[in-house]
């Protein structure tokens, strides 16, 4: 009789005794091809009988089975050779290969499959054909037509002409990583989602980061939401964490998305403006959607102008489930740390660096992955009943709002290293297929109807991006666990399915796949009880907008405070519709009157009355400030390991202490450029060679984090000469970044105009020499501080 147990449990198999079959297991030699079509008429003989109804068919019905399906019921194969397609798949060429070992997915086992290496071997076409001239078409004579018979040529062009697909949506501009994830301890006691299921437990990762609202080639600055989304491969099969670098979202039902991304994006009559969001269809759009106010201040935050893809946060934004083996559950909110602390750019650099290099930030991530300095964070969850959500004054179901720390404190499980760059961008980066409906036994969403929206947009969207429904086998996005299902064809298909079932049941196939039942691995969805009725609406805790927008705002030190000012203002300078800009500032009035009044005061507006609110008399916030919320909470642990410093050079520059300076930089992980007015080889006051990597003139000031003077008469003479010097100066010292002065490189500063409030400015350091005790250690220090704020609110 055929069973339907646990497939844990050993009996789980149990061939029929009297099973005619008697050939070897496996791909045995001892079933010949020409015994094998009869053997293959009765072992279907056998399994058929084996089954000789659908015994679970009953126990598909009722709540019950639904909170804990069984097993499907399955009948041993004596041979995997018995379900074959042909008799002939023991005959293995290099095209064909062997069969397949029952259990693995053949599309993937490694990356490395796939991976095309041409050195040292010649060019051929796509049928592997050499190619013996790649400069030339086939004509009919030197000088006459080309013919249509170029077979290569057309085949290149053809290629060629198809070579771009449809960018993303949303997300078009990223950057992507391999690397891993550690789990600290088992997490058993919450979850059965395999990444926690051991301590130590390591599992493979691919991470893009992106921004929102620009093309795929827009520049990487620009003042935006960044993506930070995570695939996990684990044995479970793949869970995508798509997450942004701000806890919180514009919008709390799916249903306003596409109007956020056609408000955001370039207006549609003229296609512009390219990666912003200063223009007048999305402030429009947002200020009549006051539920938009928190993420509009954490989008006018530094937040929203990362330093570094290295350098944010990351978040899971909605709340999410965690489900034990017992079938116990808990809420859950993701949350990464970066090791290398959270550090932005200011406004004006990010500009000016959009020109200088609107890659910056994916060079930054490649630069760091490359040179082995592998960018780290930490996965925290904040972990929360049913019962405490009841109790706060939000609702958790509210993509909108986010848990302050002090309500439930976030716990550390575990470590992301990002440790290889991808091959290949286009394969891997453009490739890759986050979706949020990719969630693994362990993992339950909640109810957030933001996520709902979700769950089906991901998949759906791939299906035009990536041409059709078998995007899951492009190697990048196959999961490391075997997939076996009946789904087949359709575009592109690239796995080669044995036999002739392709349905459940069958018992052609001995029952094969079988559905595994709950236990231990299959995956079972929360049964979460629903008595309410259907109806299209938002729940009354939804309609509070404005509370955590203050949150966030009295959470901020003076200068985040006084940047998240500007940002508004310049936003706001940007609409040209006067009454949009009254409309935001009526509902600003509502999240604080002194930012309304700074914000108006840079528009030269009047303050209007504050905009009336969707509910008078919403609950009192637990926590009206939270540390955690600023930048500042988070500085890392990396001293100034892949900071960018930039040592000025010229002909006559002062050997000796450059030499020391860089050798203790780049001991303690900095990355020393030598920049002149031109690249090439200067000499120094001494005799050697000392070779600028850069200029000035590609690579200004806003690229660095830090600026060397050099010591040296000549030297300075000749800088002092070029109009670059004060520019490359002034922009360091605005930007509030440390600068070191060695010997007659202090001129340099007077001569750019940074004298003033220097004595007490911890980021401007004077020295005869950098061989001066402790120069050295002072200039690792300040530049440690990522930046010197207090100038910035001296210079007011
Ligand atoms: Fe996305 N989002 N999104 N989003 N999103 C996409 O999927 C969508 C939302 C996020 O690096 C698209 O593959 C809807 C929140 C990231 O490839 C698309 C809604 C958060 C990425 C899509 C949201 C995100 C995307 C476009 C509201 C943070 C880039 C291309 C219901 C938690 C992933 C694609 C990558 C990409 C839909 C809201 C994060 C169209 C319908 C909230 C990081 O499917």
């Amino acid at each position: 009789m055929a069973s339907n147990k646990n497939p844990d449990q050993s009996s789980r198999k149990k061939g029929k005794d009297d099973s005619s079959v008697t050939a070897a297991q496996g791909n045995s030699p001892a079933l010949k091809t020409n015994d094998i079509v009869a053997e293959q008429a009765k072992a279907s003989e056998n399994l058929v009988a084996a089954m000789p109804y659908n015994s679970t068919k009953a126990l598909e019905y009722g709540y019950d089975n639904a909170i804990a399906p069984i097993a499907g019921i399955t009948v041993e194969l004596p041979s995997i050779a018995l379900t074959a397609s042909t008799a002939t798949e023991d005959t293995g060429t290099a095209k064909t290969g062997s069969a397949v070992r029952p259990g693995t997915n053949p599309t993937v086992a490694s990356l490395n499959r796939v991976r095309v290496d041409a050195s040292a071997r010649p060019l051929t076409t796509n049928q592997g054909v050499q190619i013996s001239d790649n400069q030339n078409s086939l004509k009919a004579g030197l000088r006459g037509p080309t013919l249509l018979e170029d077979f290569i040529l057309r085949e290149k062009i053809t290629h060629f002409d198809h070579e771009r697909i449809a960018e993303r949506i949303v997300h078009a501009r990223g950057s992507g990583a391999h690397g891993y994830f550690k789990a600290y301890d088992a997490l058993t006691q919450y979850t059965s989602a395999a990444p926690f299921a051991e301590q130590s437990k390591i599992t493979p990762v691919f991470v893009r980061f992106s921004t929102v609202a620009g093309e795929r080639g827009s520049k990487d600055t620009a003042r935006d939401v960044r993506g930070f989304a995570v695939k996990f491969y684990t044995d479970q099969g793949n869970w995508d964490l798509v997450g942004n670098n701000m806890p919180v979202f514009f919008i709390q039902d799916a249903m306003k998305f596409p109007d956020l991304v056609h408000a955001v994006k370039p207006e549609p009559h003229h296609g512009m403006p390219q990666a912003a969001s200063a223009h007048d269809t999305f402030w429009d759009f947002v200020s009549l959607m006051p539920e938009s106010t928190h993420m509009l201040m954490w989008l006018m935050s530094d937040r929203a102008i990362p330093r570094s893809y290295r350098m944010m946060q990351g978040f899971g934004v909605h709340t999410f489930r965690l489900i034990n083996e017992q079938g116990e559950s808990v809420f859950c909110k993701f949350h990464w740390k970066p090791l290398q602390g959270t550090h932005a750019l200011l406004w004006d650099e990010a500009v000016k660096i959009s020109g200088a290099d609107p890659d910056f930030h994916r060079r930054d991530l490649w630069e760091a992955i490359e040179s082995g300095e592998f960018p780290e964070w930490e996965l925290g969850l904040q972990l929360f009943t049913e019962q405490q959500a009841d109790g706060f004054s939000f609702d958790v179901l509210d993509a909108t709002k986010l848990i302050p720390e002090e309500l439930v404190p976030v716990l550390p499980v575990g470590r992301m290293v990002l440790n290889r760059n991808p091959d290949n961008f286009f394969a891997e980066t453009e490739q890759v297929a986050f979706c949020t409906a990719h969630i693994i036994p362990g993992i339950d969403f909640s109810n957030d109807p933001l996520l709902a929206g979700r769950i089906h947009s991901y998949v759906d969207t791939q299906i035009t991006r990536l041409g059709g429904a078998n995007f899951h086998e492009i190697p990048i996005n196959s999961p490391l666990a075997s997939v076996q299902n009946n789904q087949r064809d359709g575009m592109h298909r690239q796995a080669i399915n044995r036999g002739r079932v392709a349905y459940e049941p069958n018992s052609l196939a001995g029952g094969c796949p079988f559905q595994t039942g709950a236990s231990p691995a299959g995956f079972v969805s929360f049964p979460e009880r629903m008595t309410e009725d259907k109806v299209r609406g938002k729940a009354q805790k939804f309609a509070e907008h404005y509370q955590q927008a203050t949150l966030f705002l009295n959470s901020q030190t003076a200068i985040e405070k006084a940047h998240i000012t500007d940002a508004f203002r310049f936003e706001l300078s940007k609409v040209a519709v006067p009454a949009i800009r009254r409309r935001m500032l009526s509902s600003l009035m509502n999240v604080s009157a002194e930012l309304a009044a700074d914000v108006a005061a840079g528009l030269g507006m009047a303050v209007p009355d504050a905009m009336p609110k969707a509910l008078l008399e919403p609950q009192q916030p637990e926590v009206t400030k939270s540390v955690a919320l600023s930048m500042m909470a988070l500085p890392g642990e990396c001293g100034i390991r892949t900071r960018q410093i930039a040592v000025l050079v010229e002909e006559g520059v002062h050997h000796a202490s450059i030499a020391s300076l860089y050798r203790a930089l780049a001991e303690a992980g900095a990355v020393v450029h030598f920049v002149g007015p031109r690249i090439g080889i200067f000499t120094s006051s001494s005799g050697e060679n000392i070779e600028a990597d850069k200029s000035m003139e590609n690579s200004p000031a806003v690229l660095f984090d830090a600026l060397v003077l050099p010591d040296g008469n000549k030297a300075v003479m000749a800088l002092a000469g070029n109009a670059h010097t004060a520019d490359f100066i002034k922009n360091t010292y605005q930007h509030c970044k440390t600068i070191l002065a060695l010997g007659d490189g202090r001129e340099l500063l007077e001569m750019a105009g940074v004298g003033p409030g220097m004595a007490e400015d911890q980021g401007i350091l004077l020295a005869d020499s950098a061989n001066t005790v402790g120069v050295i250690t002072a200039f690792i220090d300040a530049i440690a501080a990522h930046r010197h704020p207090s100038r910035a609110l001296a210079t007011q």
